[in-house]
């Protein structure tokens, strides 16, 4: 039923693109015509909305849409990326204009690559890289540089634990591209320093609870010989943190936590003393994958990576840019 209103939606959308006049348009601006003018459908297949990270993204891109009079269809993925394909075949049966793909695993998109390259719908890979060609397989990618972030929470911790670090890694989920290197760039990081190693790695899948129970069988399991924890985000470091207290284990004091996103929360646990620090890792990429869209409108080249910069905050700025988080 939701299908089906979808359809007649889009139908709908479509239908009233096609009537549209443009006489008085001066004849420069029909040669670049702005998003808006066009009335562009743009589809969305997110990977799932299990963490406010991904609400944000998706509330981001809705609010630039909008701003600009794009019509966005979003469907979510449901956490498969089964689902995630036979979305994109729907937006591209649908006839939008543009897809842009939250992709759940790096590899197995060559159907997609194909069903876009042969219906002529440029693609965007939004915040996880895929095994295909920038450029050649799909228009862009937009998003962080998470060897860069694993990086910048190892180089942190080294400076914060000037003796031995038994580190926890609590890893996003399997296959995502951002956890293949927030794994290699922290290892390669701490390699460098003697007395630095993972005792434990385990999944949590992203997401505060498990985050939690993770951090609890550890405790449980494998008892307290750490002293730090790293997250390859905030809602897993703070479901930990949760844990650790729990278990009368101070964070902070007898266990530095360290992860990434830079969400509110987290920053807030930063100011509580609780989080150590937190590499940025933003959501909000709406106006680099509108400009792309924008520039290929008009014609212009796109570069086959956009990486948005990217900050670390710890208890000496965490305050300041509060208000900036998601
Ligand atoms: O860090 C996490 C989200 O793909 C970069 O996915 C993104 C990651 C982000 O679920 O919180």
């Amino acid at each position: 039923m939701k299908r089906l209103l979808l359809l007649l939606t889009a139908i709908f959308i479509l239908a009233s693109c096609t009537g549209k006049d443009n006489s008085d348009k001066n004849p420069a601006e029909d040669k670049y015509p702005t998003p808006t003018e066009q009335n562009l459908v743009v589809g969305f297949s997110q990977m799932n909305h299990i963490n406010p990270w991904r609400v944000a993204e998706t509330n981001d891109l809705k609010r630039k849409a909008e701003e600009l009079g794009i019509e966005l269809i979003i469907l979510d993925g449901e956490s498969s990326q089964e689902k995630q394909i036979e979305d994109i075949i729907e937006l591209v049966a649908l006839g939008v204009e543009y897809i842009i793909l939250a992709p759940l695993v790096f590899e197995g998109w060559d159907e997609v690559f194909s069903t876009c390259r042969d219906a002529g719908i440029p693609l965007i890979m939004l915040d996880r890289e895929v095994d295909g060609i920038p450029g050649v397989d799909f228009l862009t990618f937009v998003g962080g540089d998470f060897v860069k972030e694993a990086i910048s929470a190892a180089e942190w911790l080294i400076e914060k634990t000037v003796s031995s670090a038994k580190i926890i890694e609590l890893r996003g989920r399997e296959r995502a591209s951002c956890v293949i290197d927030r794994e290699r760039g922290f290892r390669e990081t701490i390699e460098q320093t003697e007395g630095m190693k993972i005792v434990i790695s385990e999944y949590a899948d992203f997401e505060r609870i498990k985050g939690q129970r993770v951090m609890e069988e550890i405790i449980l399991s494998y008892g307290r010989d750490f002293n730090v924890v790293y997250a390859h985000n905030d809602e897993m470091a703070i479901g930990a943190i949760q844990a650790l207290k729990a278990a009368n284990i101070q964070p902070n004091v007898d266990v530095i936590v360290i992860s990434i996103d830079g969400s509110k929360d987290a920053l807030k646990s930063v100011i509580a003393g609780e989080l150590g620090a937190t590499v940025e890792c933003t959501p909000k990429l709406a106006e680099q994958v509108f400009a792309a869209i924008m520039r290929n409108e008009l014609g212009k080249s796109v570069p086959p990576k956009i990486i948005v910069p990217e900050r670390l905050f710890d208890k000496s700025n965490a305050l300041e840019h509060i208000d900036e988080a998601f």
